[in-house]
C-alpha cells in the first residue's frame, strides 16, 4: 500500500477561486436580464442552498426521470468505461454531492487506474465535504477540488497526471444556449490531451407531455424551485418581489427542441431592485424566462461535439431512451486529415 499522509503529496489539496465576482454576476445578470424586452435570468442563480435542496426533491420527484435514467445508465456501463478509458483521474464540472460519481470512482477503484479525483464547484462546502469522504472511502485515491464556476474556472483545472476522463452529468450542457455551448465545449476539449475523454449527460428528445410533466410536476416542488430564484434577489440584491405574484410556466419548444421555464406576472405590478435602484414593471401577463434546457437527439449532440473539435466515442441510452450518456475525445483535426497522405 501506498503512503497516504506523505507532506510533499498531500492527500488533499483544495484551491478557491472564488473572489466575490458571483455577487457581481448577480447584479450583472439582474441588470442586463431584466431591461431587456424579453425579460430573462440565468439559471445559475436558482443555486442557493434552498434552491440546491428544492432541486434534490426534483431529482427524486416521479415526474424527473433524467436523474434515475442517468444513474442506471452509469452503472450499467461504469465498467465498461473504465477499460475503455483507463482513467487514472476523474475531473467533474458540477460535482456537487458527487452521488453519482460514486458509481464511477467505484469501476476505476475497481479497475485499478484511478489515483486522483478534480470537483469543481462553486459550493466550497460541498468541495471539502466530498474531499474528506471520499479520500476516507478510496484509499490512495488524492482529491485535487477547485472551487469556482466551470464557466469561469476551467484555466484552474490542474494539469493532467494520466489518462483523464472529464464528466458533465445531469444535462446542464441543456442549460446553455447553442452558440455558448459549443463554445463551452471547445473549452471543456481545451482539457483533454490524446489519451483523454469526456463523459456527458444529455436529456433526449421525447413526448412533449412527459418531458412538460418532469418540469411542472404535480407536487408543485419545481414550480417552487423557479419561484426560489426571485427569493435570491430580495435577498441578494434588496429586491420586494412577491414569488406568489407569479406563475410557473413549463413548455416545450419544438423548434428549438429545449424546455423553457418562466414566471408570468399574474397582475400588472412594479417591483424594485433596491441594490440596483432599479425599478422592474411587469405587464399582466408578462413572463420572466429562468431557464432553457435543451434536448438532445444523436444527430444534434454529434453536431455540437464536432464544432467543438470532438468525436463521439459511446453514446448509451437507459432501455426506455429517456437519456444519454456520451463519451467522446478529441477529434482528429481536419488538418492533420488534409496533411496526411489519405491512407487514413
Ligand atoms: C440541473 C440543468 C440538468 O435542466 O433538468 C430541473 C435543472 N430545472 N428542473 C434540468 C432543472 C428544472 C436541470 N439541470
Amino acid at each position: 500500500m501506498e503512503p497516504i499522509a506523505n507532506p510533499a503529496d498531500p492527500t488533499i489539496r483544495i484551491d478557491s477561486h472564488l473572489d466575490g465576482a458571483q455577487g457581481r454576476s448577480l447584479a450583472d445578470d439582474v441588470l442586463d436580464g431584466l431591461t431587456r424586452p424579453f425579460k430573462e435570468l440565468p439559471p445559475k442563480h436558482f443555486y442557493d442552498a434552498r434552491g440546491a435542496e428544492l432541486f434534490d426533491q426534483i431529482c427524486e420527484l416521479p415526474e424527473y426521470y433524467p436523474t434515475r435514467a442517468e444513474r442506471a445508465i452509469l452503472q450499467e456501463s461504469a465498467a465498461e468505461l473504465a477499460a475503455l478509458t483507463g482513467a487514472a483521474e476523474l475531473v467533474e464540472l458540477g460535482s456537487g454531492t458527487a452521488a453519482k460519481t460514486r458509481v464511477l470512482l467505484d469501476a476505476l477503484h475497481e479497475a485499478g487506474t484511478l489515483r486522483r479525483y478534480v470537483p469543481v464547484d462553486v459550493t466550497e462546502s460541498m468541495v471539502r465535504e466530498c474531499a474528506q469522504t471520499l479520500t476516507e472511502e478510496y484509499p490512495g485515491l488524492r482529491v485535487h477540488g477547485v472551487i469556482g464556476d466551470f464557466e469561469r474556472h476551467l484555466d484552474q483545472v490542474p494539469d493532467a497526471t494520466g489518462p483523464r476522463l472529464v464528466a458533465f452529468l445531469g444535462g446542464t450542457i441543456g442549460n446553455f444556449p447553442p452558440g455558448s455551448r459549443r463554445r463551452f465545449l471547445r473549452e471543456i476539449a481545451g482539457l483533454l490531451g490524446p489519451d483523454d475523454h469526456l463523459l456527458m449527460g444529455t436529456d433526449l428528445v421525447k413526448d412533449p407531455d412527459v418531458l412538460e410533466a418532469a418540469y411542472d410536476d404535480a407536487q408543485g416542488v419545481t414550480a417552487e424551485f423557479n419561484r426560489n430564484v426571485l427569493r435570491v434577489l430580495n435577498r441578494e440584491l434588496d429586491a420586494n418581489f412577491d414569488p406568489e405574484d407569479f406563475d410557473h410556466i413549463a413548455r416545450f419548444d419544438p423548434e428549438h427542441e429545449w424546455i423553457e421555464m418562466r414566471l408570468r406576472a399574474r397582475r400588472e405590478h412594479t417591483t424594485h431592485v433596491r441594490a440596483l435602484d432599479l425599478p422592474v414593471r411587469f405587464a399582466a401577463g408578462e413572463e420572466l424566462r429562468t431557464e432553457i434546457s435543451a434536448k438532445f437527439t444523436p444527430e444534434r449532440l454529434r453536431g455540437d461535439l464536432s464544432a467543438a473539435g470532438l468525436e463521439l466515442v459511446r453514446w448509451l441510452t437507459d432501455p426506455d431512451e429517456l437519456f444519454a450518456l456520451s463519451l467522446s475525445r478529441v477529434a482528429d483535426t481536419p488538418t492533420a486529415v488534409a496533411s496526411s497522405n489519405g491512407s487514413g
